[in-house]
């Protein structure tokens, strides 16, 4: 993303009408989020809809039967991502304009300090940044799927359906996803690609841990929207084998502390078939010696 755009320009938001492919939604009446269970981004509204008390009606969806990109969702979210915010009609996409747009109209508890937005929209956009380096730790060191999880046929209807704008202006991000899930099809994602990703997140965790070098939290005394951002992320990293504890001691702590906030369980408990699946897959890799320790030398403990 260039870093000069603004959130606006860049991260774009909501759907004008015409856009809206699948007309039912626009009939709709108070909150609906389009979400997956493992996904991140899911993740990350879903904690800001409990941590704010909100009601909402779930509209799963099964990425691992494409569902995202069937013609019905692509009418929802022209760019085939969850999460998807329908909002009395209207429709929200990316999720940290979701939680921008949440935040406006539930403002109770705070997430998003008035004194912090700013920084807090820098932040978000950083860690937007680094999603694919989290989709890179996903299939390489969570699971690989044996045959390309997106056919031929599949992608061309990915680029057919939906709108060819996003609020507006032509999108380039479908392509993106596109080119994305072809090179993935082709090749997998290399040990190379995902020791650059997990250092890139590495990176990133030393800030963190910087910031809480005194404080609770990391915009200070209070839980905000980039202590949910960060901890999702360092979730996916935990489930990766990543020994967090170890390598950032203050984040390892905080980790511990919020995954023993009240809601937060259900969204870092894993569906045992899943949880199975992970498990065979880094035993395997540690018997080959390509754990995510392995590659990356890090000690395992923590
Ligand atoms: N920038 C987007 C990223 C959304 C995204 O990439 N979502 C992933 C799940 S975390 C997705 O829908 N992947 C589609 C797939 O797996 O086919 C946002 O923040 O909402």
């Amino acid at each position: 993303m260039d870093a000069n755009m603004s959130r606006k320009e860049s991260e774009m938001v909501k759907l004008l009408d015409r856009e809206i492919l699948t007309r039912e939604v626009t009939e709709w009446k108070g909150l609906h989020l389009f979400h997956a269970h493992f996904s991140s981004c899911s993740q990350k509204v879903r904690l800001v809809l409990a941590e704010k008390g909100i009601a909402w009606q779930s509209h799963p969806i099964d990425l691992g039967a494409n569902e995202n990109i069937s013609e019905r969702y692509l009418g929802i979210n022209p760019r085939g991502l969850v999460p998807a915010l329908v909002d009395d009609g209207d429709v929200h996409i990316e999720s940290n304009d979701i939680i921008f747009h949440l935040e406006d109209k539930f403002p109770q508890p705070v997430l998003i300090p008035a004194a912090n937005r700013g920084e807090a929209e820098a932040i978000l956009r950083a860690e937007d940044d680094l999603h694919l380096d989290i989709r890179n730790v996903t299939f390489h060191f969570l699971f690989e799927t044996p045959a390309p999880p997106k056919s031929a046929k599949d992608l061309e209807n990915y680029r057919r359906f939906g709108a060819s704008t996003v609020a507006g202006e032509p999108d380039a991000q479908k392509e993106k996803e596109i080119r994305y899930w072809r090179t993935y099809g082709e090749q997998r994602v290399s040990q190379a690609d995902a020791r650059k990703s997990v250092a890139a997140l590495g990176r990133a965790f030393a800030g963190v841990e910087a910031r809480l070098a005194d404080s609770d939290y990391l915009f200070g005394a209070e839980l905000t929207i980039i202590d949910i951002a960060w901890f999702i992320y360092a979730h996916r990293m935990v489930l990766a084998g990543y020994p967090l504890a170890a390598q950032h001691p203050a984040m390892g702590a905080w980790y511990k502390r919020l995954s023993n906030r009240p809601g937060w369980a259900t969204e870092i408990t894993m569906p045992p078939p899943l949880a199975a699946v992970i498990e065979r897959h880094q035993q395997r890799l540690t018997k080959e010696g390509h754990s995510i320790t392995q590659v990356c030398g890090m000690t395992a403990a923590g």
